[in-house]
């Protein structure tokens, strides 16, 4: 039993990619086992399956890539000093001849995201810091940033509002899912397109600066521009960070851009969103977790 017909693509692999390698690698191997297992085993030849077992096969594939993600996060990744890139994307199309279709992995550094719940202290007061962060997020996203009152009077304990009707309805906790967002006056299904990709609920707050895209980073200073944004990234395509302090080797950041941001940021990730798919005869199955290197699992919804 081969594996035929095999083709594989990382959206964004390098040499120096280590651990998108060893990713790859793991779901080949879990590719090559499930084969196996299909054509010995419980697989029944192709004129007797009907939709209902093509959707518990592909229930299996897309549960066997988050797995397999767990296992990656919870070894790889929890025992490295830093994590890069932001996100792994794998699509594996046509992994064999007796299952034609594409099981896709994608896993996002939640690190990388801008923390919400951050932008009220658990005493239940405003951390200004982090509150600030978000309206330039806001801004830099050209998202209206009173949305960032609507967030803090949604998340915080007491009923003083900020805005004539931000405290109307609303949880006065932080929130569990980023789809919460949605509920949150302000936020309209536009607005939340535009602000989930660089948003989490999950996590310490810290900015792993490996993988945070261009709105994240400039979210941490007024005085981080577009173009200095724009060298970080250039920079860690080349060399990843391995230590906070190397940040300092990217051109026009030095101590009075440094020094302000530093305790906010990290090089590692510590909760990951693993989105499994596995998709065959115009059917599909879908698995999306948040699982931390510390293998607690966060959320998990399956469609
Ligand atoms: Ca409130």
């Amino acid at each position: 039993m081969g594996i035929s017909n095999f083709k594989f693509q990382i959206s964004n692999l390098r040499n120096h990619d280590g651990m998108a390698l060893i990713l790859t690698l793991m779901v080949l191997a879990l590719i090559t086992a499930m084969v196996t297992e299909f054509a010995y085993g419980v697989y029944a030849g192709t004129n007797t399956l009907n939709n209902w077992y093509d959707s518990q096969r592909l229930s299996v594939f897309a549960n066997s890539g988050i797995n397999m993600a767990a296992i990656f996060i919870s070894g790889t990744l929890s025992s490295s000093s830093f994590t890069y890139p932001g996100f792994f994307d794998m699509d594996f199309e046509n992994p064999t001849k007796d299952f034609e279709g594409v099981i896709n992995l994608r896993i996002e550094d939640e690190n990388s995201k801008f923390n919400i719940n951050t932008i009220v202290y658990s005493n239940g007061t405003i951390n200004e810091e982090a509150y600030n962060s978000f309206k330039r997020l806001l801004s830099n996203l050209s998202l209206e940033t009173k949305i960032a009152d609507y967030v803090a009077d949604w998340i915080d304990p007491d009923t003083e509002w900020k805005l004539r009707d931000s405290e109307e309805g609303v949880k006065n906790a932080q929130l569990y899912s980023i789809d919460e967002l949605l509920l949150i006056k302000g936020i309209d299904r536009a607005a939340y397109e535009k602000l989930s990709p660089y948003i989490t609920v999950y996590g310490d707050g810290l900015i792993n600066i490996n993988g945070a895209e261009k709105p994240v980073l400039m979210s941490l200073s007024d005085n981080i521009t577009d173009e200095l944004a724009q060298r970080v990234v250039d920079y860690r395509k080349t060399i990843p960070f391995e230590d906070i302090s190397q940040l300092q080797k990217v051109a026009g950041f030095d101590l009075t851009i440094y020094g302000p941001i530093s305790a906010r940021i990290t090089v590692k990730g510590k909760y990951f969103y693993v989105k499994a798919s596995a998709a065959s005869g115009g059917i599909r199955r879908i698995i999306e977790a948040v699982i931390g290197t510390g293998k607690d699992i966060k959320y998990w919804r399956e469609s």
